[in-house]
């Protein structure tokens, strides 16, 4: 919870706020002050802090020219990077803490896991100085180098970094991590080449309360977004940012959105003053030169400008503002992955969406996987689940025995860019990693996840053992009997606390996958056979259904809704409605955003099936009905069957339902009362789902496209059949 702040989405432009943020401006007076006995003072900043405690003033730049939008008119197109203090000699990885030793048999623990600098791991950390030949790659790209300089004089970074992903860039960022306390190396034995990072305990999930879309107007921005008016907003945020680098090191992250050969494939570059953000990019994305070069020198490219700066990491101070007009996204006050890593949720769901709309493709909250058949035959399923409702381990499923030949692997586990071609959908994944929930996760819940975190992996807010493992709820074997926990304190069996936290995260790199499928990378994307919707229901939604075609499917997917979980902030277990599972991630009017969906339909002439599931059902008793797990093969397998023109199902009120005899229930133990009761259709209970399907689309105020009016009445009519 964000301590402090209450839950009610502040209003940039009230005064409250900025009266929370004033005294945390007069904070950041104090923190210069201790920067200033410790030597770390620069003069031009503490004018930076005292002006701004006055942040309701006007922005030093003309408020029609947005400093964080930088432009071809800089005044700064030159060089300017600022002299990097110390240029030492030639960086040499240490291999005490970096690669792989070379007598595996000789390994002494790479470092003293009983260490105070161990328990008190950090967020910010002071500037770094790279030798040469590290950091000082700039882009030729005139429009990239005014914003940054444009970001550099109002941050006041000691220094600027230039990542090209090289692997010396690895190893030297690696090491000054660990040497700042802002990442623990694990044991090379246990967990070769990965680390550990604990986020301030005040910010370890995403903040959809403090998240704004700054469209121009509020209707662009919808009944389902926090709105704040650009203008205004970027002012607030330059106020927040004036000095906010201040002897740190600005980093500029170039990379890439989608497979190196689409042309759905997107350039961001993101500004960060968090190490551990540039190497969870590094796995996140495509990064570094890869980048640069495809957005070329053209200052006129289409590419996405992105700053985040952890500022203090005051919650009272966090917010996650985009501005899809601008392609532009500014994060401050967060170091917790979904806030800070701006190429997942921001770009590639927020402004993704935006783009998409505007030209004419879908940027959606999805896992992609493949399905092959003994026989050879594949299909590819994309599937929206709400945060924290098994995506990744549906994404990465292992049939049951019963299923041998069968091979499911994996596209993507969060994130789908789909276009259209041919009258089809064809989807690419975004994204080149894996930032995944790990309480639960295990060689049972999901081997190949497990295997995927094996080795290379940052593991953030997970708990620390006494031989430099991680441990987490849920993981295979028994519980150490002590460990630090994700807070950094004393943890054993018996304490009252979790020893990780319920979103600890890991971020892992698609390539360990055992299950990648191999056209993970096609450019032009992987045909889409069904959709699949989703969400965690204890009740009323059957395991399975089918819609009667795209439209009556559309509205599947607008009424979905599910419990909510620790991947946001706020209360769990609440059921919310959550269109597409993108409540949190679309970047513009919900209601423009269904009529894209309509619309798309309208331009497929092979559009996918359309399904809804879901495997989180509860029986009388009150226990899950359904396996779950590598179980929902069988479920995909009817998905599979029903693509490829079986009849096996049964017309309902809701949509095509499988009979019992359709589902492969071979060799599962499973009740058939419990089958009876996952497929039955409560007519009572839908007459509320009805009700709440009505109340939702009312809540929206009338932006709900027609169309889905009408299936809502239909669907009625059905009922009364
Ligand atoms: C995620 C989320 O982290 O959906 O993927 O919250
Ligand atoms: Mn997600």
């Amino acid at each position: 919870m964000n301590e402090g702040v209450g839950d009610l989405p502040p209003d940039l432009r009230v005064k409250q706020n900025l009266r929370a943020i004033e005294h945390c401006v007069v904070e950041d007076t104090a923190i210069a002050d201790r920067k200033k006995e410790r030597g770390q003072y620069c003069a031009t900043d503490m004018d930076t802090y005292q002006n701004s405690s006055d942040v309701d003033r006007k922005p030093s730049h003309p408020g029609d020219r947005p400093i964080i939008i930088g432009g071809s008119d800089s005044e700064h197109a030159v060089n300017r990077q600022p002299p990097i203090s110390s240029r030492k000699q030639a960086f040499v990885p240490d291999e005490k803490i970096l690669g792989e030793p070379r007598e595996p048999e000789e390994i002494r623990l790479p470092l003293d896991y009983t260490r105070i600098d161990i328990l008190l791991m950090k967020n910010i950390a002071p500037a770094i100085s790279p030798p040469s030949g590290i950091g000082d790659n700039k882009p030729g790209n005139q429009a990239v180098l005014d914003w940054v300089h444009d970001v550099e004089l109002l941050a006041k970074p000691e220094n600027v970094f230039w990542c090209d992903g090289s692997e010396r860039e690895r190893d030297y960022l690696l090491q000054e991590a660990m040497r700042q306390n802002v990442l623990i190396k694990l044991n090379e034995k246990k967990v070769p080449r990965s680390y550990l990072h604990r986020s301030n305990p005040n910010d370890v999930a995403r903040v959809e309360q403090f998240t704004f879309i700054c469209s121009p107007t509020k209707e662009e921005a919808g009944p389902t977004n926090n709105w704040s008016e650009p203008a205004e907003t970027y002012s607030k945020l330059h106020e927040l940012l004036k000095g906010a680098m201040c002897s740190r090191t600005l980093f500029v992250v170039p990379y890439i959105m989608g497979p190196p050969d689409s042309p759905l494939t997107k350039v961001g570059f993101e500004i960060t003053d968090s190490i551990y953000v540039v190497l969870s990019m590094r796995i996140m994305t495509r990064m570094g030169e890869i980048a640069v070069k495809r957005l070329g020198n053209d200052p006129a490219a289409e590419w996405n400008r992105g700053v985040h700066s952890l500022l203090d990491v005051d919650p009272a101070r966090r917010f996650i503002c985009h501005f899809p007009q601008d392609n532009t996204i500014i994060s401050v006050g967060s170091g917790y992955g979904g806030n800070v890593l701006l190429s997942k949720k921001c770009l590639a769901l927020r402004i993704g969406s935006y783009l998409a709309r505007k030209q004419g493709w879908m940027a959606e909250h999805m896992l992609i996987l493949g399905v092959e058949s003994p026989e050879g035959k594949k299909h590819y399923v994309a599937a929206a689940f709400p945060s924290a409702c098994g995506k990744t381990n549906f994404a990465m499923l292992i049939p049951p025995q019963h299923f041998a030949g069968w091979k499911v692997t994996t596209v993507g586990d969060d994130i789908a860019w789909m276009q259209i071609r041919d009258g089809r959908l064809f989807a690419v994944n975004p994204e080149n990693g894996y930032f995944g929930v790990v309480p639960g996760t295990n060689y049972k819940s999901n081997p190949n996840a497990m295997k995927s975190i094996e080795h290379d992996s940052l593991y953030t807010n997970v708990a620390l053992t006494d031989d430099g493992d991680v441990w987490w709820e849920g993981k295979d074997g028994s519980p150490p009997k002590h460990a630090i926990d994700w807070r950094g304190n004393d943890w054993t069996p018996d304490s009252k606390e979790k020893a990780a936290h319920p979103n600890s995260r890991f971020t892992a790199p698609c390539r360990n996958n055992p299950v990648l499928d191999p056209d993970f990378e096609i450019g032009d994307g992987v045909p889409i056979s069904a959709i699949i919707f989703g969400g965690r229901r204890s009740g009323t939604l059957p395991l399975v259904f089918q819609s009667f075609d795209w439209e009556h499917g559309v509205y599947l997917g607008a009424t979905m809704a599910s419990e909510t979980t620790a991947a946001a902030t706020g209360a769990v277990g609440q059921v919310r409605r959550d269109p597409m599972a993108m409540l949190p991630f679309c970047g513009y009017n919900i209601g423009d955003y269904f009529r894209h969906w309509v619309d798309t339909g309208k331009r497929l002439t092979n559009p996918p099936l359309i399904f809804k599931v879901n495997w989180f059902r509860k029986g009388k008793s009150g226990k899950f009905l359904w396996p779950g797990f590598g179980d929902n093969m069988r479920v995909l397998k009817w998905i599979i069957d029903r693509c490829e023109g079986s009849d096996g199902a049964l017309k309902s009120p809701i949509g095509w339902l499988p009979g019992l005899h359709d589902l492969d229930l071979a060799e599962l133990e499973i009740d058939h009362h419990c089958v009876d009761e996952l497929l039955e259709i409560d007519h009572e209970d839908w007459k509320k789902e009805l009700a709440e399907h009505k109340k939702f689309f009312d809540s929206l105020g009338g932006v709900v496209p027609e169309e889905l009016l009408k299936q809502r009445e239909e669907l009625a009519e059905r009922f009364k059949e």
